[in-house]
């Protein structure tokens, strides 16, 4: 990475970073040594969190891996860590909190200016890895491969050499690589996603066979997609964040990343061209992930996702807060432990109930201010992937799906609150959705087909009656959504 001709001393950065205070941990191996090999598409706290600090960790034994960080659109992340070198600092939150800088991102790019560049890296052949946090929206799937009516995806098929999309970045990369000779990289999804590696897969086959079966065919037999399990609760960085990390390093750190001690990072081991040694750093390399991606979404996921929608109603502000709801938290742990477990097929030594216990402990950390707003972004996109298939099974096991619907329900109240309120939905639907909301009455029987009407979110489930009814029923529970019907509401959902 190209530094400033001269480097700011109240900065992070290569040239400040010998001086730091030595309770901040530094990289430990000579960054000049190392090398990219792996992309990623992302470059949001998540990756920052996550995979760049398992990547930190292997670097100090092999320099080959180092990280290219892609934004597709937004110029933010670019534009703080360049001027420090691509170094930022992590903060691992307990009751003593850690700082760690970490030295993996050798460059970050925006692909919406930086295009050239970032193609000469997806055709380099020292990259054999392209990572993604692109959050479930960033995929423009369909049921059964891409969206093809998504935007995005129409302009890359009109244009695919100048490509806007993740698909459209990946289809090009791997076109140029098969075009010049150079063994394909391989693909990771790091995505929230229940077969993510499978879904992304489909996506790219889906959108190349439109433009070039030969390419669509090559990648089928050539690239593999293996799926990952990413977990750690990384909250979005805030001015308390800078301006507590500014105080312990002296210099200021313009986009500093905080995360959760507790991480996991499930890879299935499907690399056709070499990979990382990531089990030497912690990450748990499996034949079979689809247990674990399952029993993450499930069981850390959605009752995130009902946390934030009836902790919102009843106008709490943190996971930890709504964790020290009597009624919500009870009502959440039942979710869990009756309802989402019974309908888990779980992996070997798989143990639901320590795995409950632990979740319930992280979401109730003190020492993490994690919004609920936060969470309740995109709940177009990640409802269905959490909940859909868990009602799905509930069903077709004859068990019944009270308490599962009323996180939905919450949703819609959710959304009907803020379209009252005036404030702007962070979803891709958010027009779809404030108009619905504004439309709505508070009659279930008016409101609840509306949001069943909308396309690809509770669309599987929309012709069940079971479900349209027992969806009715959750939202009319819930009454005006006051904080006091809320609570009602879920205090009768809870058999105790
Ligand atoms: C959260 C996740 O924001 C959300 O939707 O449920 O980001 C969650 O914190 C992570 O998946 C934890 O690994």
């Amino acid at each position: 990475m190209t530094s400033p001709a001269i480097p700011d001393p109240h900065r992070l950065s290569a040239a400040t970073l010998a001086a730091l205070p030595p309770e901040v941990e530094v990289p430990g191996y000579d960054r000049a040594a190392t090398r990219v090999g792996i992309v990623h598409f992302g470059a949001g706290s998540f990756h920052r969190a996550h995979q760049a600090a398992y990547v930190d960790a292997l670097l100090a034994s092999d320099p080959n891996w180092a990280i290219c960080a892609v934004s597709l659109h937004s110029t933010g992340v670019r534009d703080a860590l360049r001027p420090q070198d691509g170094l930022y600092t992590l903060a691992l939150l307990d009751a003593q909190p850690r700082l760690r800088v970490i030295g993996a991102i050798a460059e970050v790019l925006c692909a919406r200016d930086q295009g050239a560049a970032v193609m000469a890296r997806l055709a380099d052949p020292q990259v054999r890895l392209v990572t993604l946090t692109i959050t479930e929206k960033g995929y423009c799937l369909s049921a059964d491969g891409v969206d093809a009516a998504h935007p995005d995806i129409v302009r890359d098929l009109a244009t695919p050499d100048v490509p806007v999309s993740a698909i459209g970045w990946l289809a090009e990369g791997l076109r140029l690589r098969r075009a010049r000779g150079v063994a394909p990289f391989t693909v990771l999804s790091c995505d929230n996603l229940a077969d993510n590696g499978g879904r992304l897969r489909s996506a790219v086959l889906d959108y190349t066979r439109r433009l070039d079966p030969a390419l669509a065919d090559w990648i089928a037999r050539e690239v593999s997609f293996p799926r990952s399990m990413v977990d750690s609760i990384t909250p979005a960085t805030d001015d308390a964040l800078r301006a507590r990390v500014a105080t312990a390093l002296g210099v200021a750190d313009a986009w500093p990343v905080q995360r959760e001690p507790y991480t996991q990072w499930v890879v299935e081991d499907d690399f056709r061209h070499g990979r990382p040694a990531l089990e030497q750093v912690g990450v748990v390399m499996s034949g079979d992930i689809a247990g674990y991606d399952r029993a993450k979404l499930r069981l850390l996921n959605a009752p995130h996702s009902a946390l934030a929608y009836l902790g919102a109603l009843l106008e709490l502000e943190t996971v930890a807060e709504a964790m020290r709801h009597p009624v919500l938290a009870g009502f959440v742990e039942q979710l869990m432990r009756r309802d989402i477990v019974p309908s888990l097929v779980l992996p070997d030594r798989f143990d639901p109930d320590a795995y409950v216990d632990a979740i319930l402990q992280r979401f109730g950390n003190p020492a993490i201010r994690h919004l609920l707003l936060q969470i309740a972004w995109d709940g177009s996109q990640k409802l269905p992937v959490r909940l859909l298939d868990t009602i799905a099974e509930a069903l077709a096991a004859g068990r019944s799906i009270e308490r599962l619907c009323l996180p939905l329900a919450g949703w819609m109240h959710f959304v009907r609150r803020q379209a009252r309120r005036g404030v702007a939905l962070v979803d891709p639907l958010g027009d779809e959705l404030a108009a619905i909301g504004r439309a709505a009455t508070g009659d279930a029987a008016h409101d609840v087909p509306a949001f069943l009407r909308l396309p690809a979110v509770l669309a599987p489930l929309a012709a069940d009656a079971r479900f349209v009814d027992a969806m009715q029923q959750s939202y009319a529970a819930l009454g005006d959504a006051s904080p006091a019907a809320v609570s009602n509401a879920l205090a009768a959902a809870d058999p105790r």
